[in-house]
């Protein structure tokens, strides 16, 4: 584990290559059921850039008038979220908290998507950690301090690196600045999966 800054843990190579790869079939069963969707922007409309759907009991999703939220079905479908795949569940353990995550919100990212500096405070449960899966092309990760406008880092997350959100780093500003086309075979598209899992409420 390497210490990006307190409480923002990286781990190059959690998953191997076998790992990946038993991850993506479980994902692809899991758009089966909750196909990827586009959420939008609070008020503006405006759509991301990148595709979502869930995992878990709740969902994060986000829509003009309703904005963002946790939710236990698809907000096209009305479905409920397929199960957290067991690899995501032990990736969660590296976080080391004593109940178990209630969402893995998986964000599809082609050639051209992005993610936008933005913190992640919908949680209730702001002292669990969040746990972050990076499969397929290698992205631009950039984060920086808990107030917009800060000085930033950034490193490239590759196919099968974990990053752990804790501690004093939890409500840090973050996001993707590119995707790197390319420079994985583990999908047969381009584009980049990311898997966040969170505890939304307070256990
Ligand atoms: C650093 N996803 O879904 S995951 C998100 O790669 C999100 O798709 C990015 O930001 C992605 O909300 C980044 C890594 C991550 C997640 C939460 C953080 C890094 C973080 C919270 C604080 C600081
Ligand atoms: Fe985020």
């Amino acid at each position: 584990m390497i210490e990006l800054a307190p409480g923002l843990l990286y781990r190059p190579g959690f998953f191997d290559r076998a790992a990946q790869e038993a991850l993506v079939a479980d994902l692809r069963t899991a758009v089966r059921l909750a196909p990827l969707f586009t959420p939008r922007m609070p008020r503006t409309g405006k759509p991301f850039s990148v595709r979502m759907t869930n995992c878990g009991e709740l969902g994060w999703v986000s829509d003009e008038t309703r904005g963002y939220r946790y939710q236990a079905t698809h907000p096209v479908t009305g479905e409920p979220w397929a199960p957290i795949p067991d690899l995501a569940m032990k990736a969660w353990k590296t976080g080391g908290f004593h109940a178990p995550p209630q969402a893995c919100l998986v964000n599809f990212y082609d050639a051209k998507a992005r993610m936008g500096l933005h913190q992640d405070r919908d949680e209730k449960a702001l002292d669990a950690p969040v746990v972050s899966i990076s499969l397929g092309d290698a992205c631009l990760f950039r984060f920086g301090s808990t107030s917009r406008g800060g000085p930033t880092k950034s490193i490239r997350l590759e196919s099968g690196d974990l990053v752990v959100i804790g501690g004093a780093s939890r409500l840090c500003f973050h996001g993707v600045d590119r995707i790197y086309p390319g420079t994985s075979t583990l999908l047969a598209e381009a584009g980049r999966i990311n898997l966040t899992l969170r505890r939304v409420d307070t256990p």
